[in-house]
């Protein structure tokens, strides 16, 4: 699983040089505020260290912190070196953070070895066994359609339409092992990972509000290995259409002129970094518990090939058996989890950009220098996060012009609170299927559905409540049927 490993270390390193771009207003919102307090609280419950303990705890974080610079050496080396350097470079990650940890005991306020801890607990999430095992099991499943983990799961869809009928089946049967159902996923992202993120988003809160400013590690870069791994793990090509992929790998270079300075290099991390890398593991619960919320279970082998797929299709339009439960609510407060991680990502990347226009030291190390200009695109990028803020706490209208001045998209209401809190969905097929009159396999079975109109407007598809229940508050099937011709849709 090397390459799990450093596709996590590199999220680190390029997410936060990404997101550079994107990226700040101090003013905290009230749910991370509470947290904030309750964190407070815990730390205040454990006794105050004496003055001995707090330079134990400084020693053991000087001893890891050059621990920690030998252990992203040799990762980057193994890039070329191989699977033994990777294997010495995970084992003294582990020792790592286990010293990080041993200073936290001794000190739970060290602003340091909060921020070690919260960093090499990171990169070794991938390490979990069983956590690797379930990824692994995945992986095997996904190559056998011919891809690779990082390509399959965005264009699976694609490749199990064009793959050989019958050939997907096979390399199925020939797997050792089965991959993990969608339950068993959630299960391990329910027990696993999401404890492990809390853990790590606690640490770098203590990091924001303590009085530390920064800390500087010395690393070894080595650009080019870089970008051939991401070039190896994104195939451009298959991502997008060629001008597209262009764009891509044009995106890519210009992050990665960030780690031009190859060799021996100061990387410095500051508050800036702090909440970006924040921000990031918030926007990364919000997702994983928005997907343990709902029930996704499918029997893999029902969507084999095109005839199969069919079958399966109709089971979950008409809710029969094995199908009953897809895409019900599941667990309620995993979505309501997922909506607030969704606000605190947006609050702390927003805190992220403000600190960043206010920071007045030399920017030569900072992991996520200053921008040369605060252009407009960087005050759109702020009122995109505040429009998602201000979304979660009910009816927020979208103006499209505001973005792109030529839009020819009429302005959409959009209230993310219903979604996520208020009035949760309890089958999302109630919803998402358009009202149909006649569907393929009801006589006299043509080829398409045949769709209601609803609002006799001669326009079709309809749909029985398009205001999604509430989550677009203001939407007909006539400004529905406006949105889907703007974008495309449906033609
Ligand atoms: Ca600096
Ligand atoms: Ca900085
Ligand atoms: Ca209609």
């Amino acid at each position: 699983m090397k390459r799990l490993s450093l596709i996590l270390s590199l999220i680190f390193l390029v997410s936060l040089s990404s997101l550079g771009y994107a990226g700040v207003n101090f003013g905290m919102t009230g749910a991370i505020k509470e947290r904030v307090e309750k964190l407070d609280e815990t730390v205040k419950a454990v006794k105050e260290p004496t003055e001995e303990e707090k330079e134990e705890a400084k020693l053991k974080v000087e001893e890891a912190s050059g621990l920690f610079e030998d252990a992203m050496d040799l990762l980057g080396e193994s890039q070329t070196s191989g699977d033994e350097n990777y294997e010495t470079a995970v084992e003294s990650l582990k020792k790592t953070n286990s010293l990080f940890k041993e200073a936290l005991e001794k000190d739970p306020n060290n602003p340091e070895a909060n921020l070690g801890a919260a960093i090499t607990e990171i990169l070794l999430l991938g390490e979990d066994t069983e956590i690797k095992e379930a990824i692994e099991k995945l992986q095997a499943w996904l190559e056998s359609f011919g891809g690779s983990f990082m390509g399959s799961p965005i264009f699976m869809a694609k490749r199990l339409q064009t793959s050989q009928k019958g050939k997907a089946m096979s390399a199925f049967d020939v797997l050792e092992d089965k991959p993990p159902t969608m339950s068993e996923l959630q299960d391990i992202i329910k027990n696993k990972v999401l404890p492990e993120i809390d853990y790590i988003i606690k640490r770098l809160e203590v990091v924001e509000n303590s009085s530390w400013e920064s800390t500087t590690y010395e690393v070894t870069l080595d650009s080019e290995a870089i970008k051939d791994f991401i070039s190896s793990s994104f195939d451009y090509s298959e991502m997008f259409d060629s001008e597209d992929g262009e764009d891509a790998e044009g995106i890519i270079d210009e992050i990665l002129a960030g780690f031009s300075r190859d060799g021996e290099v100061n990387v410095e991390i500051d508050k800036t970094d702090v909440y970006v890398y924040n921000g990031m593991l918030q926007l990364f619960k919000s997702v994983l518990s928005g997907f343990c919320a709902w029930n996704l279970d499918i029997v893999y082998e029902d969507f084999e090939d095109p005839e199969k797929t069919k079958t399966a299709v109709m089971k979950i339009i008409e809710k029969q058996s094995p199908y009953k439960k897809f895409l019900t609510l599941k667990d309620s407060e995993m979505l309501k989890t997922a909506g607030n991680s969704l606000d605190a990502s947006a609050a702390k990347l927003l805190t992220a950009m403000d600190l960043l226009e206010n920071e007045t030291d030399d920017q030569q190390n900072d992991l996520i220098p200053q921008p040369d200009t605060y252009d407009e695109v960087w005050e759109k990028v702020k009122h995109a996060l505040n429009q998602v803020r201000d979304a979660l706490k009910g009816p927020t209208t979208i103006d499209f012009t505001y973005y792109d001045p030529e839009a020819d998209i009429p302005e959409l209401k959009i209230n993310l609170d219903a979604f996520y809190f208020t009035s949760q969905i309890q089958d999302l097929r109630d919803y998402i299927i358009p009202a149909v009159e006649k569907w393929p396999w009801d006589p006299p079975y043509s080829e398409e559905p045949e769709f209601k109109d609803i609002d006799g407007d001669g326009l079709t598809p309809d749909w029985n409540d398009p205001t999604f229940n509430g989550i677009l508050p203001e939407m007909t099937n006539e400004k529905l049927n406006e949105y889907m011709l703007s974008l495309n849709l449906f033609q």
